[in-house]
């Protein structure tokens, strides 16, 4: 990188020549927009754009990076109180590399702008990269936690492209993953694409996280994610970049993106199985080993029917399928399988007998089956609708 370029770029922001882009991000939940990244680009006094990747490269090699970031964050602010009288609940995030985390300056700008704007710290979220994570010092662990504290979200950008994701994964704070663009894409040609992907997805939502998929650029792609219990889907084909006077009249116009969220229903039975096999286990560790624990850490069974990851999702997206027979059906066996659950549990402590924990446990498999063929037509009946409605769509 030459030094000419480096104060090219720096005259550049001096002069303002910066602004942000803004691309929508769709929930899957419901279909409307309800986030953006921020992108930055490059405006020429002559009319020229720049895209950030013939820039961005040089800015962090250099560390120049790290006054781009303090100078143009008041003005994501800005927009982004624009963009609010819009739509109150847009989440924006924004790219940082761990670089700008080292010292506590940009973690002074977001707290400056939670107070002094009244910005809820969850519509504020950072984008990193794993590379960038797997790079960075202590400081910047520690000043990523205070801004998870705060309630800012913290999403892994380009999941998938690296060598240490599922690492990093495990012992940063983050809250949302975003699958990259690349191996959503290869979706389309190969088959291990597609499975690496759902059960990254899987592995996404056991952990409690959210998914944001990248690079969406066909309704096939879209309606193969809804159906992949995907929660939030960002690409071309949803909206692109855009400045922020399109972004507003984008949000404003309403837009409406159909589906049902039909993988949050194959979550559900994944998740039953899950917890079925969890209550089993801690059964037998209680009833056949000597302190009633394993050393792995695992989590304790959720007894409560309406906590269980199945009833989160019943008693929450899940209300959009009332009125389809078996949702309506599922409620009783559901409750009834954890009062066998709570049974269970409740009687290995008091030296219940071998011959009645099998009895229940009997009991447990059948009403198991009961709640997961529920959760199987219900599936059925919501992939036929959207199957009806993709048909329409690629037709129209
Ligand atoms: O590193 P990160 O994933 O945040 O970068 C987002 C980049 O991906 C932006 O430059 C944006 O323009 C680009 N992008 C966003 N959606 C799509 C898409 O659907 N297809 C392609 N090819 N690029 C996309
Ligand atoms: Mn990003």
């Amino acid at each position: 990188m030459s030094e000419s370029y480096l104060s090219e770029i720096e005259q550049a922001l001096d002069n303002n020549e910066f602004i942000f882009y803004y691309q929508p991000k769709v929930s899957l939940l419901n279909g409307k927009v309800n986030g953006a990244e921020a992108l930055i680009r490059w405006i020429k006094p002559d009319g020229k754009e720049v895209l950030p990747m013939d820039f961005i490269p040089d800015a962090e090699a250099s560390g120049l990076i790290k006054k781009i970031s303090i100078k143009m964050f008041p003005k994501l602010i800005a927009d982004l109180v624009i963009i609010q009288d819009i739509n109150p609940d847009i989440v924006m995030s924004f790219n940082l590399a761990a670089q700008d985390l080292e010292s506590d300056a940009i973690v002074q700008c977001i707290h400056k702008a939670i107070v002094n704007y009244k910005i809820r710290a969850e519509l504020l979220q950072i984008e990193l990269t794993e590379t960038s994570v797997a790079n960075s010092s202590g400081q910047a662990r520690q000043h990523i936690q205070t801004l998870v504290d705060m309630g800012v979200g913290l999403a892994m950008d380009d999941y998938g492209t690296g060598y240490s994701s599922i690492d990093l994964l495990s012992q940063w704070p983050f809250t949302v993953v975003k699958i990259d663009q690349g191996l959503i894409q290869r979706m389309l040609t190969s088959e291990k694409s597609t499975t690496i992907v759902q059960a990254s997805i899987r592995m996404i939502h056991q952990l409690g996280i959210k998914i944001v998929a990248e690079g969406i650029e066909s309704a096939e792609v879209y309606e193969f994610l809804l159906n992949a219990g995907c929660t939030e889907a960002q690409g071309f084909w949803l909206g692109h970049p855009m400045p922020l006077l399109k972004f507003l009249a984008f949000i404003k116009s309403d837009q409406r993106w159909s589906g049902m969220p039909v993988g949050l229903i194959h979550m559900a039975q994944l998740d039953h199985i899950q917890w079925r096999r969890s209550l089993v286990d801690q059964i037998m560790a209680k009833a056949f080993t000597e302190s009633g624990k394993h050393s792995i850490q695992l989590g304790e069974v959720e007894l409560d029917h309406r906590s269980c990851k199945l009833g989160e999702w019943y008693y929450n997206h899940g209300k959009q399928y009332i009125g389809f027979p078996a949702f309506d059906a599922l409620e009783k066996p559901h409750k009834e399988l954890h009062q066998i659950g709570r049974q269970l549990i409740d009687g290995v402590w008091q030296g219940m007998t071998r011959d009645e924990i099998t009895r229940l446990l009997r009991l447990l498999t059948k009403k198991s089956g009961e709640v997961l063929s529920l959760l199987q037509e219900l599936e059925n009946e919501a992939l036929l609708q959207n199957g009806g409605m993709m048909d329409k769509l690629h037709a129209g």
